[in-house]
Order: structure tokens, then C-alpha cells, then sequence
């Protein structure tokens, strides 16, 4: 419980992404399969295991511990939206999409298992997300996780990789390649593709927690403006790292048609426009117990000041 708002300065952020995260790692392996067929399995696990930084399932822990749920309420919610990421992660690099060889400093799912495998094990974690997020529910029993909030939680976060989220995101991104990009498309392809699933692991985490439908659309703003700022801190820090390492060559491929927020606004603007998005998440936690919220606090902050 929080006592004068002290939460903020005495919380240790590094300690509370490393615990969680090592916890969310240890559920996602018990919850992906080992069995036949074997290559299907390899390739699932290479795909969700491979060092992700599970930024989404930790909001999700972190949202329902905001709402004064249990940190295990939100393990099947925290597992199925890593799920979700790692396939469209997968997805993504695939020839047919962004035909990258490399996620993460080794070799895509494609690369690594061949297109076939690669496209397979993407829709099998697709569907395992929701089998894993409405069973594990259920094995947890309706004390800790109500039936009716656990179908809330499937149907936020199939909204947000279908036709609501990601994969809208992601057929805006591609038709606009070569073509120019409006402020007002740049921000519905990374609201859409990016800032989506954010927001879902957020909001369905609340959801298990027991949050309110007023907490709940407030967790929904804060990931929300966390999601945005993401992208915008990333395209800053594409242009901030370009031209600090001015005869190297950059770390990140910059295609020279593709839209970005200094491209559009200038890197002044795009800078304030990310310190104006950290502004709005964190007000939105205001309404919220000081110490319940810090990991949030330091979340939203770390993604703002984050230097690569
Ligand atoms: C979801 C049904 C469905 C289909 C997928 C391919 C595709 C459709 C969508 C592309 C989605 C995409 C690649 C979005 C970008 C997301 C993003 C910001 C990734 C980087 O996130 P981090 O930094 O990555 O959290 P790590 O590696 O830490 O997990």
C-alpha cells in the first residue's frame, strides 16, 4: 500500500524488470510445447525465447499489480501476449514482409528453420496465445481470475493483433512504402502495429486484476502514449545515433523512404512531442496508489530516456 508517495524515488526499476523478467521467461518455457512435432517446437521456442527485453508481459504484471492484483493472475495474460509478439515478430522478417536475416543478433526464424517452419510456428503461437490465456485462467480458478474477466482479456487481445491492431498496423505499413506518408498515417500505422499490443498487455492486465472500467480505460490511455512514445524515441535515437557515428555505419538500416517523426516534424518537434506523450502517461497514473504505480512511473520513463 502506498504511504506518501515515496514509491518513486525508493523503487528499484533494474530489479523489477530482471525478477519479472526471469519469471516471465520460466512460464513462457513450461508453456511452450517440447513435443512432436519437434522442428514445430524448436522453431516456437527459438522464436519466443530468444532474449526478447518482455516489455509487454512485464506491463501487464505491472497494470494488474496497479489494479491490487496478484502478480500470478496475470501469468497466462503475460505468456499469451509474449506469444503474440514473438509471431509477429516472425512474421515480419519473412520474405514476404520485411525480409530481414537477422532478429536479435542471430538468425530469423526463416533463416534459422526455412519459410514453411518459420510461417507455421508463427500461426501456432498465435493460437497458443489464446489456448495458453484461457486455460491457464481456468487452471488458476475463478477465486483468482473470474471467467467473465478472463473472455474480456481474449477478446482485447485478439483485437489487437487482428483487424483492430497489429495486423492493420502492419498492411498500412507496407502499402505505404515509396509512397508519401501523412502525420496523421504515420501515427495510425504505429498506433495500430506498435502501440496496440502494448495497450493490450496493459489493459488485459488490469483486466485480471480486477481493475475497474474507469482504471482499466486509464491503463489503456497510459500504454497507450507509452506505445507512441516508443516509436518516437526510436526514430529520435535513428537520427541522434546516425549522425553521432558520422563515418560508421549506422546500427540500424535506414530506409530513405521511410517516413519518421523528425522526417515529418523536425527533431526538435519530434523530441517535444515525446516528453509531451510521457506527460500525458504519467498523469494518467495520478488517479493511482504512489507506490502501485512506480514500476509504471518507471517504465514510461525508461522508455523515454532510453539512449539505444
Ligand atoms: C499479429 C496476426 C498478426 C500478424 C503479424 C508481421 C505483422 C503481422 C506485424 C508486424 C508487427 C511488428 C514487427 C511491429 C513492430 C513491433 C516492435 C516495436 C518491435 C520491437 O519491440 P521490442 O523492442 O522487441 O519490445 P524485443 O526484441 O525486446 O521483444
Amino acid at each position: 500500500g502506498g504511504s506518501g508517495g515515496a514509491g518513486v524515488s525508493s523503487f528499484d526499476f533494474e530489479q523489477y524488470m530482471s525478477t519479472n523478467a526471469k519469471a516471465v521467461r520460466e512460464a513462457l518455457d513450461r508453456a511452450l510445447p517440447d513435443r512432436q512435432p519437434e522442428r514445430l517446437s524448436e522453431a516456437m521456442r527459438y522464436s519466443a525465447l530468444s532474449g526478447g527485453k518482455f516489455v509487454r508481459p512485464i506491463l501487464a504484471i505491472a497494470a494488474c499489480e496497479l489494479v491490487g492484483g496478484s502478480a500470478a493472475a496475470a501469468t497466462p495474460v503475460s505468456c499469451a501476449v509474449e506469444m503474440v509478439h514473438a509471431m509477429s515478430l516472425v512474421h515480419d522478417d519473412m520474405p514476404c514482409m520485411d525480409d530481414d536475416a537477422l532478429r536479435r543478433g542471430r538468425p530469423a526464424t526463416h533463416v534459422a528453420f526455412g519459410e514453411y517452419t518459420a510461417l507455421l510456428s508463427g500461426d501456432a503461437l498465435l493460437a497458443l496465445a489464446f489456448e495458453h490465456l484461457a486455460r491457464g485462467c481456468v487452471e488458476l480458478g475463478v477465486t483468482v481470475v473470474p471467467a467473465e474477466r478472463a473472455l474480456r482479456a481474449v477478446a482485447e487481445l485478439a483485437n489487437a493483433a487482428g483487424a483492430g491492431g497489429v495486423a492493420a498496423g502492419q498492411v498500412a505499413d507496407k502499402a505505404s512504402e515509396g509512397v508519401p506518408v501523412s502525420l496523421a498515417m504515420l501515427e495510425y500505422i504505429h498506433l495500430h502495429k506498435t502501440a496496440r499490443l502494448l495497450e493490450a498487455a496493459a489493459v488485459c492486465g488490469a483486466i485480471v486484476g480486477g481493475g475497474t472500467d474507469g482504471e482499466i480505460e486509464s491503463v489503456r490511455r497510459y500504454a497507450r502514449s507509452v506505445g507512441l512514445l516508443f516509436q518516437v524515441v526510436d526514430d529520435v535515437l535513428d537520427v541522434t545515433r546516425t549522425s553521432e557515428q558520422l563515418g560508421k555505419t549506422a546500427g540500424k538500416d535506414l530506409a530513405a523512404d521511410k517516413a519518421t517523426y523528425p522526417k515529418l516534424l523536425g527533431v526538435g518537434q519530434a523530441q517535444a512531442y515525446a516528453a509531451e506523450l510521457l506527460a500525458m502517461a504519467e498523469a494518467e497514473l495520478q488517479g493511482f496508489d504512489a507506490d502501485r504505480a512506480a514500476p509504471l512511473h518507471h517504465l514510461a520513463r525508461f522508455i523515454a530516456y532510453r539512449q539505444n
